[in-house]
């Protein structure tokens, strides 16, 4: 903009008086304020698990489950250093269990998810029903339900945490309370809830208590054997591959009200077509590996890595081998308000 000197001083001494009235001129910020597309600050990264393991383990001889409360180390987005938050709207973490440790019981309004990483035998106690923890298991604490984690097993376990604490953060609205005993009371045998919800049927007169899944348990054994099913019916679809999302049985719709999860697989030599969508994505390698391109970067995945897509970012995937990736984001939030695009350049 080409304005005289005095025009400029005469508007700067007007912004520097206006501010002491709580007040700031919109027309200084307009396009910041409303992007003709997304711009996130978000970055794609990817964490590579043989990497960080290491550390992950060392965590456990610094301190214990029961003192930490839960032991995790943070996936931080690069971008948004300080943030504790994976994208814009959603935190991810990695938590490892030692054999005969206890987290103990509480609860809060955030909604978190589990993906089982390494290691069997842990467990996780819901609302009064435990389930044992096996790679690939994805696994849901719904928002204000008790939960405490415990490990009987004879090696450490590592799962991927995923919450919508940014979000929460974000509309000022979490609560969190602790229990005050550090196990819960068991109320329903292991098993209850999947043979109950899960089974293709529903109790007769039940009503919904709440927006998630009353499945809060999703074992692997099943969604892999489902992909690979409908893998050899063939016709993987050019950008997913194979994508199918983990729902309520209750509703039809998504499993947690505020973040979207899908497993997907690709076949080996897999090359996928570009896409970009408005919520930022977060992808765990359960099985094979290869690449996600984005604009000026490569992300080489394996097995246990995590890496994250930002909004609105155009993305590939290529497989070397078979791969199953599970994935999450706030897809559900942005359905709901109306708000969610995507973009195929297939
Ligand atoms: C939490 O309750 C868990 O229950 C994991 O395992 C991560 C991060 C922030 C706040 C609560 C868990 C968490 C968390």
């Amino acid at each position: 903009m080409n304005q005289p000197v005095d025009a400029k001083a005469a508007r700067h001494d007007y912004y520097r008086r206006i501010a002491g009235h709580g007040l700031t001129p919109l027309w200084e910020l307009m396009a910041a304020l409303v992007p003709e597309q997304p711009r996130s600050p978000f970055r794609p990264h990817l964490w590579r698990y043989q990497d960080i393991r290491p550390a992950l383990l060392e965590s456990g001889r610094l301190i214990t489950a029961r003192e930490a409360v839960r032991r995790v180390l943070i996936l931080e987005n690069p971008g948004m250093p300080g943030s504790s938050a994976i994208t814009q709207s959603l935190y991810a973490g990695l938590q490892v269990i030692l054999p005969g440790e206890v987290a103990p019981s509480h609860r809060h309004t955030q909604s978190a998810l589990r993906l089982i990483v390494e290691g069997e035998g842990a467990y996780t106690a819901v609302e009064g029903e435990r389930v044992t923890m096996h790679p690939g298991d994805f696994i849901i604490t719904p928002s204000w339900a008790w939960h405490d984690h415990g490990s009987e097993a004879e090696a450490a376990v590592v799962w991927l945490d995923g919450l919508d604490i940014p979000l929460v953060r974000f509309l000022d609205c979490g609560f969190a309370e602790n229990l005050g005993a550090e196990v819960q009371p068991l109320t329903r045998p292991e098993g209850d809830a999947l043979a109950r919800f899960g089974a293709n049927l529903l109790p007769l007169d039940w009503t919904p208590a709440g927006a998630t899944s009353p499945v809060f348990a999703y074992p692997y054994a099943r969604s892999r054997e489902a992909l690979h099913r409908l893998a050899r019916a063939g016709d993987p679809d050019a950008v997913h591959g194979i994508r199918m999302q983990f729902i309520n049985p209750a509703t039809g719709g998504p499993a947690m009200p505020t973040i979207g999860t899908t497993i997907q697989w690709l076949p080996a030599g897999f090359s996928g077509a570009g896409y970009r969508c408005t919520d930022g994505t977060v992808f765990h390698v359960i099985e094979g590996s290869g690449e996600c391109c984005l604009e000026g970067a490569v992300l080489p995945f394996g097995p246990r890595d995590t890496f994250v897509v930002p909004s609105w970012t155009e993305h590939r995937l290529a497989a070397h081998g078979e791969c199953v990736l599970f994935a999450f984001s706030d897809r559900p939030v942005q359905r709901a308000l109306g708000l969610w695009r995507e973009w195929r350049a297939s």
